[in-house]
């Protein structure tokens, strides 16, 4: 008798006990009181991560004149970065767009190192499989000078392993060849020649959320104020 009461006290006390450890189990996440496991993770969405480049001539390459212009990158959730901007001021026709792997101006274009590639590849175009990661082709300058970005890249990030921020943009003096020149040079530089403007890529504010257009405002009452005084 006694036995058996005492075997049923152990059993309860077994399952009690048992349940009890596995509450504190569920307990654990803290702010909830359930499992984890089963509950998703609530989390507001991340805005987009935004970056600028102001673009100058530092003098590398004589006579270039003076180029000027501003980049926007923008990656959202998609992994994608959309590139815009313009640069005015360069020599009509191609010039070799890149991001090298230094955001370093201290002795103009020439500091900021080689094409940014981190995978060791050969040099190539955009939309090539391999190529570096800087490798963003050639901007297109027209009649006026002016080159205008309006492009999205699938492999320059604005963070993570891939990261463009603190490195530098560099025009050039040159086309780029994609690593079609068939020499030594081609799978290395593009060919593009020597660097005209380049500058630092910087985190910048997130643009502002998206607003649908706003209807015409209703400008009746003033209308009538004006019509009253006049
Ligand atoms: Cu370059
Ligand atoms: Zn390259």
């Amino acid at each position: 008798m006694y036995l058996k009461t005492s075997l049923l006290v152990l059993l309860i006390v077994a399952i009690t006990t048992s349940s009890t450890v596995d509450l504190s189990r569920t307990k654990r996440g803290g702010i909830y009181p359930y499992d984890a496991g089963f509950y998703p993770t609530f989390y507001t969405p991340l805005p987009p991560l935004t970056a600028t480049v102001e673009i100058r001539s530092y003098g590398d390459v004589e006579g270039a004149g003076e180029i000027m212009g501003r980049i926007m990158f923008v990656q959202g959730a998609g992994g994608a970065v959309l590139m815009s901007g313009n640069v005015t001021g360069l020599s009509p026709g191609a010039h070799g767009f890149h991001i090298h792997e230094f955001g370093d101006t201290s002795m103009g274009c020439k500091s900021m190192g080689a094409h940014y590639n981190p995978g060791l590849m050969n040099h190539g175009g955009p939309a090539d499989p391999f190529r570096h990661v800087g490798d963003l082709g050639n901007l297109n300058a027209g009649e006026d000078g002016t080159a205008t970005i309006q492009e999205s890249d699938h492999l320059i990030s604005l963070s993570g392993p891939h990261s463009i921020i603190g490195r530098g943009v560099v025009i050039h003096e040159k086309k780029d060849d994609l690593g079609r020149g068939g020499d030594k040079e081609s799978i290395r530089t593009g060919n593009s020649g020597g660097r005209v403007a380049c500058g630092v890529i910087a985190l910048a504010a997130p643009p502002p959320p998206y607003q649908p257009p706003m209807a015409p405002a209703n400008n009746n009452n003033n209308n009538d104020a004006k019509s009253a005084e006049s």
